[in-house]
């Protein structure tokens, strides 16, 4: 995936009208976008579309999706459906749960995201213990992309290290979750950014700032 200027906007929004105003926007400058909980919730998968035919815009679907098997691949299957580039899946659910996202992506030619450690402080009680052994479980499984914390820069880089320099890894956290956009792009592909964008006055202006 070619993400421009490497900024993925999280569009954490909660209504369409204004994630496709916003999208208008900074369209310019970004081809790659992160669709979560908040819009999908708020609007449906169609918004997927929405954005892919409007746009042409890569979607990143964060489902975080953490289930058994079984139920993991109706969530993929439905996503990828709804026209997802990527689904973004928990990973200390274990490789049976991920095998079955995996998958599906490869039925639509898609693919997935494996979740390693997350950003905030709360991930570093049960997450961050573990999160070496999953990225190490992803190397073994032959997975490419992953999530790694901007936040906490010596465990991005231990992540790089574990996962290789041919995996891409893209990393949230920078801006008003307080890590350094430029030093995290010394491991990490692209930044995953959103309130500094969605909430700033001036999305052109504060996306110009997270370009190097
Ligand atoms: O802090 P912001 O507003 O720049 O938004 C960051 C986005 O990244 C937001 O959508 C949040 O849900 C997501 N995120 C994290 O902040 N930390 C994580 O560890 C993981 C994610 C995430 O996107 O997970 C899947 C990639």
């Amino acid at each position: 995936m070619r993400v421009k200027n490497n900024i993925i906007l999280a569009m954490d929004l909660m209504n369409i009208l204004d994630a496709y105003d916003l999208s208008e926007e900074i369209s310019n400058y970004i081809n790659t976008i992160k669709i979560g909980y908040p819009l999908t919730l708020s609007e449906g998968l169609s918004t997927i579309n929405i954005f892919k035919e409007n746009f042409d815009f890569n979607v990143i679907c964060d489902y975080k999706v953490a289930d058994i098997p079984e139920t993991n691949e109706k969530i993929a299957d439905l996503t990828f459906k709804a026209g997802a580039d990527y689904l973004i899946v928990h990973g200390f659910v274990g490789s049976d749960s991920i095998i079955a996202t995996k998958e599906k992506a490869e039925e639509y030619e898609k693919d997935i995201f494996l979740l390693t450690e997350m950003s905030h402080p709360g991930a570093k009680k049960f997450l961050q213990p573990v999160a070496d052994d999953i990225a190490k479980m992803g190397v073994e499984m032959n997975i490419k992309n992953y999530v790694a914390p901007s936040t906490r820069l010596e465990r991005l880089s231990q992540i790089r290290d574990i996962v290789g320099k041919d995996s891409f890894i893209i990393s949230p956290g920078v801006g008003t979750q307080g890590g350094d956009p430029k030093k995290t792009l010394n491991y990490a592909d692209a930044l995953i950014v959103g309130r500094s964008i969605y909430e700033s006055e001036d999305p052109e202006t504060a996306i110009k700032n997270f370009i190097f």
